[in-house]
């Protein structure tokens, strides 16, 4: 049994097997989750491995299976292991469905840190960042931007600030690979034994950051062609610890995530924090008298931009929540007929 490498994965408890009904289990993180499967590390090492048929069995939601980051007790047998259990999560960074349908998704669990990436070319868009932004404070993790090859731009002092007006109370930082000192500002920002995720869509770069921070090749890195669509696009969420004790996670590029209203209060903090002064408490900002939404964006206070961008927000709830009202109301109907 090897402890010393579980806690280089961020295990802090003991030394043992986990007390339990009448069964050896050991407690283990999942490394790597993909569409048949997981890999966790254990005390026995690196292992494959499933959930137990009984877990399967009394899942009530999709967000009770494991997910990268999680911490796990599973029996170890024959080169492989079953888990049995899923800890309590600090965090989690999820990816809500607007409708009843489709599940809602752990992109990965108990993380200290999140990294957004967005190039800033193609890809750069302030208004998905805003909605990455949300959804990563929801996570309990700390949220640091990064405006990724940014080789491309002649003005990065420009795209910089930009992107600062809209993510309020984060950090923003720029790297590149065309520069060998092109991604300590992400490296600097790390510390041992916390765990990282790399999240943003496909081709920004993500496995390249992460190959550098490990200091070697052992992701393959996406071959973009014209369209953006690469070759070796990351399929599985996985799990890494860099030299200098950092443990980082890489994500396949999203593509939409989901928002709720907890999360929309989080991003726009700014907006409600001026919306308590509001005359009326059911105040919409759109032509209420003592209104100081507006009044803050009369006397530019708050950017004329980021009152659009709040509106254009809350019009998207608006009409998630609807949707998936009108899904429930569906089912209820079809329910009854049978
Ligand atoms: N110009 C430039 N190109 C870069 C930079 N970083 C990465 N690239 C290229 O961008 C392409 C995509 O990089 P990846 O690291 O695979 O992107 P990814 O975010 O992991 O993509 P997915 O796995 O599909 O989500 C590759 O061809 C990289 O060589 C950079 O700083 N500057
Ligand atoms: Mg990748
Ligand atoms: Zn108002």
């Amino acid at each position: 049994m090897n402890w010393e490498t579980l806690r280089t994965f961020g295990y802090e408890g003991a030394a043992e097997p986990a007390p339990s009904e009448n069964e050896r289990l050991f407690p283990a993180r999942v490394v790597e989750q993909q569409k048949d499967g997981y890999r966790i590390i254990s005390p026995a090492g690196l292992l494959p491995a499933r959930v137990s048929g009984k877990f399967s069995f009394t899942a009530q939601r999709t967000t009770d299976f494991p997910a990268v980051g999680d911490w796990v007790l599973v029996d170890i047998a024959n080169d492989s292991a079953i888990i049995r259990r899923v800890m309590p999560r600090r965090g989690a960074l999820e990816r809500k469905s607007a409708g009843l349908t489709s599940a809602s998704q752990i992109i990965a669990a108990n993380l200290d840190g999140i990294f957004l990436c967005m190039s800033v070319n193609e890809n750069f868009n302030l208004r998905r960042l805003e909605r990455y932004l949300a959804v990563a404070w929801s996570s309990g993790a700390v949220p640091c931007v990064i405006l990724t090859k940014s080789d491309l731009t002649d003005d990065c002092a420009r795209v910089l600030e930009q992107t600062q007006n809209v993510a309020i109370g984060t950090e923003v930082i720029t790297a590149t690979d065309a520069d060998p000192h092109g991604f300590d500002e992400v490296r600097k920002r790390m510390s041992p034994g916390k765990t990282y995720a790399f999240i943003g869509s496909s081709g920004v770069g993500k496995s390249t950051i992460v190959n550098h921070l490990l200091g070697e090749t052992v992701l393959a890195v996406s071959e973009v062609d014209g369209a953006g669509k690469g070759r070796h696009t990351t399929t599985a969420r996985q799990m890494f610890v860099t030299p200098e004790g950092a443990i980082v996670i890489d994500t396949p590029g999203m593509r939409e995530l989901q928002l709720d209203s907890a999360d929309f209060s989080a991003a726009f903090s700014d907006v409600e924090a001026l919306a308590a002064s509001c005359r009326f408490s059911d105040c919409s900002h759109h032509h209420e008298p003592g209104c100081a939404v507006i009044a803050a964006a009369e006397s530019g206070l708050l950017p004329e931009e980021r009152l659009r961008n709040y509106r254009k927000m809350q019009k998207e709830i608006a009409y998630q929540e609807q949707r998936s009202q009108d899904a429930a109301r569906r089912e209820s109907r079809g329910r009854k007929r049978f």
